[in-house]
């Protein structure tokens, strides 16, 4: 039986970086590391709840490298931006490039308003684009070849537009990326030592580190090792990654399909005025979702200590796939739901296997 239990960056996040859109992001000056013929971008998204300061077709950059917004011409070595709709969701992901050629792709699920998503985008030497989402491949797009080398700097949640919500693990790679290179450590720190990687921000914590000249406590450490560390500029500020105001932080959820039914398990990681959760189950992912918990499940309210639950779904039949999420509720009545998972009919070989997402509520 294959299980495997996602565990996200919780266990080991302080904090994460928070960017109002009106003036604030990260600088980094450039570096010769930048000058890239193939790359890495990635993060984790907090998906914005407003369209508060977006302009541009409510495309919001995310990473960026690029001459200043008004300059007579648009130049960009590579600019990485989400792209979002009328109801705020994220729709789509795109680079935009003077060098590899704009490309983009859409999210065959859009990202809700105030959930946290991992996003990548890798280009080869050859200038193939992909794009992927929570670690899938949305796509491949081709591109051209070529090789970034303007002097511009490399900003976070700056570029022609801001990105006006939090961010997280920001990491520039000068290799292209494989799919299972990506999955395998984005719910993970890194140590900064891996093959290729030019610049990672963990948004931890605030240092000195003379950046920007201002001898002030408000610069983030580059843990590649590379020296590429970033200044804060406007009101950017590092958020405890607890405080997302939701009533609970889950850091694994997952399920098992047994010859007794669907076991889920997840974990909380902290709880804040948490009532308890209920469960809605569905047979395909778009829905409907029906509840499968008869009463609620206590929560333990307030506890900054982590938690197991699980819930036996018996009316689960042996073969057939299943979608679960959860929704939790707190002491003022208001609810939150939680990305969904998987749980696979039996393969061929009789295994069963379990797929499962990953998030960080
Ligand atoms: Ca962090
Ligand atoms: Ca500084």
């Amino acid at each position: 039986m294959l299980i495997i239990i996602c565990h996200s960056l919780y266990a080991q996040n302080v904090a994460v970086l928070s960017l109002d859109g009106t003036g604030d992001y990260v600088e980094i000056a450039h570096s010769q590391a930048f000058d890239l013929s193939q790359l890495t971008l990635e993060c984790w998204i907090f998906t914005p709840v407003t369209m508060d300061g977006i302009l541009n077709d409510q495309w919001r950059v995310l990473i960026s490298k690029s001459n200043e917004p008004g300059d007579p011409s648009s130049e960009r070595d590579y600019n990485f931006y989400a792209g979002t709709n009328e109801d705020v969701k994220v729709t789509f992901l795109h680079l935009s490039s003077s060098i590899f050629g704009p490309t983009n792709l859409n999210l065959p699920t859009p990202f809700e308003p105030q959930t946290w998503h991992h996003v990548a985008v890798s280009v080869s030497q050859t200038g193939l684009h992909r794009y992927f989402a929570d670690g899938v491949e949305l796509g491949q797009v081709q591109g051209t070849s070529g090789t970034a080398n303007r002097n511009y700097s490399l900003r976070i949640g700056k570029s022609d537009n801001l990105w006006n919500s939090r961010i997280d693990e920001v990491r520039v790679w000068n290799v292209a990326r494989t799919q299972a290179e990506i999955q395998a450590n984005m719910n993970q720190p890194l140590t900064g030592n891996e093959t290729g990687l030019v610049a990672y921000y963990r948004f931890d914590q605030l240092e000195s580190l003379g950046v920007g000249g201002d001898g002030l406590v408000d610069d983030v450490r580059d843990f590649s090792g590379k020296g590429n560390h970033g200044d804060l500029v406007g009101d950017a500020k590092l958020v405890p990654a607890t405080d997302l105001s939701l009533p609970v932080e889950l850091s694994a959820f997952s399920g098992t399909m047994t010859q007794e039914g669907v076991q889920l398990h997840w974990r909380t990681q902290s709880e804040t005025h948490n009532l308890g959760f209920h469960i809605y189950r569905s047979q395909s992912k778009a829905g409907e979702y029906l509840r499968i918990t008869p009463i609620r499940i206590k929560g333990h309210g307030t506890d900054a200590t982590p938690h197991d639950y699980s819930f036996l779904d018996e009316t689960a039949e042996v073969g057939k796939p299943y979608y679960y999420y959860i929704e939790d509720t707190d002491f003022s009545g208001q609810t939150h739901k939680s990305h969904i998972i998987q749980v696979g009919a039996p393969t061929s070989k009789g295994k069963i296997v379990t797929k499962w997402a990953c998030f960080r509520k």
